[in-house]
């Protein structure tokens, strides 16, 4: 027998698959497209066993689909701008376009290595002027349409190192190159207007039923939307100023007893001027602002407040009620103002206890203490009480009569709010797609005309400390105006990358496009992605900005769907010792090492079977040790058995019919096995991606192959039965072990390559189970069960079950009323 030799067979099959272009696709096919898409990564170093996990599964589907006689698309590319180019640059004095294109062909080889199959002509790099030419059109589309603009807002600053950083770069509030404090400086920036699209990114998830629920529930919590109504309370100063707050319980205006205002919001400054509570606000504000928005918003956040001195009327009751500052309001939501209802709101509820201000019951639910010795306030809904006018009105009707009065006396109006803010793509950066437009004296803000672009990034730039390399490049920034020809500037920040990967997917069906980002007919034939494959880390924003961007497109008239995405499955982590792998924390497994080791198919195989998909796993040497095992027992039994095997081909000796032969044929009861193999890795993988359960039915279908072996003498074998176990295995491991049956295939005597062949059927007569067990039953109580053959009819199972010895004793003496049998299930004997 040949010896399991991985690394000469992986070798000889890449070069063949390679040679015969197995991968590459095209619109011409009769086969039906399918899509199937993993996460383009980031090239940074090398490729770890996380990497390994999810581009075998975006393969195993690809090879699986074919198989189903898909014509599939499975590109590659490479999310190519960032962050981490540029420190490298500043480390270790390479050039992040260097340093990029190493870690590129670098990791492509290691793709290579593991045999995964990609149609490499449409490869896609966001670093390269061809891709972020049109990264930069779709900037002006934007513009275009009033989805770019510019304002203030704050960024990091260094004073030291003069430079902007992004969040990743403070560390603990200090600068990561110097260990300055880091301060907050307002700068223009650019901004996608997302929020413009949050109620149709809200509805459209209803159309995403091929997505994990808990990513939808993600997606609709970050855009966080909230109808509601927004109430005036006039101040109490004689000012004729009102302080707008928002309120999604209008319903609850009676039980306002105080107000709460944002530290930041502009009233507490002018409370602070010229009162007694001036010096002490001040540094309460000064605290608050230190805080991040999650230590000010955590259920678990200790309520803090100040009386600002200041008082206003809650309109309803006409009362008089003091304005607090507290952390629990933030200034960027809503009005940076709240109405405090402590009887039934939690915050507000902690709040007045700790400060001894007034609780008042005004919704009253069934059960619920309507004086003032609540433990905690209370959420649901009721009736209303003690709110005048309305008293009696459940409280969901009192929610739309309450703004709508409001809205009459023209201190409110019904309103809807988001959490969901527009995107800040600014980045004050080198190594991204630089924002296409110039500033002119005369002109203003002035779009680079399309047919200028790409504004290519300069190769030769300063990377020392300072100011981004762009802005101090005068190549770079000097420029003429594109209307008046005057003398102007380039923007000099670049893009986010999550720009960058909004609209990949579309690139691919079309990448050598070069009259416009994609060719309308590719992606028509292409679009949308049947599967996504992808970390559940990408849950909210590169999804979400996948779907704002395909919705700008479709309004265009450059798409034709709504949601670019039909299927996701959001993969699991690999873990080392509980880490996650990541290069910068060193802690890596590299697929090479394991390919060089163990093979590439025992390091796909041993990812696939070491957890479902979704679920994130520990790396274990003795994990791969295991699926190592057990592909040399394929290997073995196979090559033991194929001389037992019939001929290639529906051929059949005479005689050798062992799917009707008796029912404890071992000839049968192989071939059996192997239907039930079958059926088990089809239907695990339709239904949920259950590779960890497939291969765990292929594992016993080896085990049966060994025990059939050693009872069954060779005359005795089957070789119908024996070919067609061996070729059920060898095709139901062709997606996981690619590599290794593409060679048992040939040594079963193929001529063509496995990843050709048709997935098989399996027979459900064979896969039937022959006797099932029927429970008994006399009046409702089981009494006995049997084994009977399956699909017995229900009159002879009422005769078995009268015939049975415990069941005649049970109903001796009685009179049988009825008999009620269940084909396969029971039979219930009613007696009086
Ligand atoms: C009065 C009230 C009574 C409220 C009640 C709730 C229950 P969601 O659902 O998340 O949108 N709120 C409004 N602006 C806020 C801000 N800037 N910072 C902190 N809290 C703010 O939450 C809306 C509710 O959160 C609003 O409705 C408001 O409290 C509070 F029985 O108004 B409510
Ligand atoms: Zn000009």
């Amino acid at each position: 027998m040949q010896r399991y030799d991985f690394r000469e067979i992986e070798k000889k099959w890449h070069k063949d698959w390679e040679t015969r272009r197995v991968f590459d696709v095209d619109m011409v096919s009769r086969r039906p497209k399918y899509y199937c898409l993993v996460m383009f990564p980031y090239p940074s170093g090398e490729a770890h066993m996380g990497h390994c996990r999810v581009y075998t599964l975006g393969d195993v589907i690809t090879r699986y689909r074919r198989m189903h006689g898909f014509n599939v698309l499975h590109p590659m590319g490479w999310d190519a701008f960032g962050l981490p180019a540029e420190n490298a640059a500043i480390q270790r004095r390479q050039h992040p376009r260097d340093w990029t294109l190493a870690n590129i062909a670098r990791i492509k080889k290691q793709f290579d290595l593991l045999g995964l199959g990609y149609d490499w002509r449409r490869e896609v790099t966001a670093c390269l002027p061809d891709y972020y030419r049109w990264t930069q059109w779709l900037f002006l589309l934007m513009y275009r349409r009033g989805l770019a603009y510019r304002r203030k807002a704050p960024v990091n600053w260094c004073p030291t190192c003069a430079t902007v950083l992004a969040n990743e770069q403070v560390v603990a509030g200090v600068c990561w190159r110097c260990e300055t404090k880091v301060e907050k400086k307002e700068l223009e920036q650019w901004f996608l207007r997302i929020t413009q699209y949050a109620d149709r990114l809200v509805d459209d998830l209803k159309l995403l039923d091929g997505w994990p629920e808990r990513v939808r529930i993600m997606q609709e919590n970050w855009i966080g939307r909230s109808p509601g109504a927004y109430v005036d309370f006039p101040l109490a100063d004689g000012s004729r100023e009102r302080i707008k707050v928002f309120t999604t319980r209008s319903d609850t205006l009676y039980g306002a007893t105080y107000l709460v205002v944002a530290p930041e919001h502009p009233l507490v400054a002018k409370a602070a001027v010229g009162s007694g509570y001036g010096e002490e606000l001040r540094r309460f504000v000064a605290w608050a602002r230190s805080l991040s928005e999650i230590d000010r918003t955590g259920s678990e956040q200790e309520k803090e407040g100040l009386f600002t001195g200041l008082y206003c009327f809650n309109a309803a009751t006409g009362e008089k009620i003091p304005v607090w500052t507290a952390n629990y309001v933030l200034m960027e939501y809503g009005t940076g103002a709240v109405m405090g209802v402590p009887a039934h709101d939690q915050r507000d509820f902690e709040f007045a206890r700790k400060f001894g201000l007034p609780v008042r019951v005004v919704i009253q639910g069934t059960g619920v203490p309507n004086a003032a010795n609540l433990q905690e306030a209370y959420l649901g809904p009721g009736t209303m009480i003690q709110s005048g006018p309305f008293e009696g009105l459940p409280s969901e009707e009192g929610k739309t009569q309450v703004a709508a009065w409001l809205e009459g006396e023209g201190l409110g109006q019904v309103t809807t709010v988001y959490r969901l803010r527009d995107w800040l793509i600014s980045r004050q950066r080198y190594w991204g797609a630089p924002i296409p437009v110039v500033y002119c004296g005369k002109c203003g803000i002035v779009p680079v005309p399309e047919d200028r672009l790409p504004v290519e990034l300069p190769y030769n730039v300063d990377f020392t400390p300072g100011a981004s390399p762009l802005a101090r490049s005068e190549e770079f920034v000097k420029t003429t105006c594109p209307t008046c020809g005057g003398p102007a500037r380039r923007e000099t920040d670049t893009m986010d990358t999550f720009v960058d990967s909004s609209w990949y997917y579309l690139r691919y069906t079309s990448p050598g496009e070069d009259g416009r980002p994609f060719t309308p007919a590719a992606v028509d034939y292409w679009m949308p992605v049947d599967q996504y494959v992808g970390g559940i880390e990408h849950a909210v924003l590169h999804l979400l900005y996948s779907r704002f961007f395909t919705k700008v497109l479709y309004d265009e008239g450059l798409v034709g769907f709504v949601e670019p995405f039909t299927n996701l499955l959001a993969n699991g982590m690999v873990t080392l010792n509980g880490k996650a792998m990541s290069k910068s924390k060193g802690n890596i497994v590299s697929p090479d090492e394991i390919a060089v080791k163990y093979g590439a198919d025992t390091a796909r195989v041993f990812t696939l079977f070491a957890a479902p998909p979704e679920k994130e796993f520990d790396w274990t040497d003795t994990g791969v040790q295991g699926v190592s095992r057990f592909l040399k027992r394929v290997w073995s039994i196979v090559f033991e058995l194929k001389d037992s095997a019939g001929g290639v081909g529906p051929s059949q000796a005479a005689g050798d019919d062992p799917a009707h032969a008796a029912g404890d044929d071992p000839n049968r009861a192989l071939l059996r096995s192997a239907h039930r193999m079958l059926k088990k890795i089809t239907t695990d993988i339709d239904h949920h991606f259950g590779f960890n359960t497939a291969i765990s039915a292929a594992m016993e279908m080896v085990n049966e192959l060994y025990r059939y072996q050693g009872v069954l003498p060779e005359v005795q074998r089957s070789p119908g039965a024996v070919r067609q176990a061996l070729e059920l295995l060898v095709l139901s491991l062709a997606p996981f072990a690619p590599h290794l049956t593409e060679e048992l295939w040939r040594a079963l005597g193929h001529t063509g390559s496995v990843h050709d062949e048709k997935w098989p059927s399996w027979d459900e007569s064979l896969v039937r189970a022959d006797e099932v067990e029927v429970g008994i039953q006399v009046n409702g109580k089981l009494r006995d069960r049997i084994m009977v053959a399956a699909g017995t009819s229900e009159a002879a199972l009422g005769e078995i079950a009268l015939g049975q010895e415990r069941i005649r004793a049970s109903v001796e003496g009685k009179t049988i009323v009825k008999v009620v049998a269940v084909a396969d299930r029971l039979v219930n004997i009613v007696v009086k």
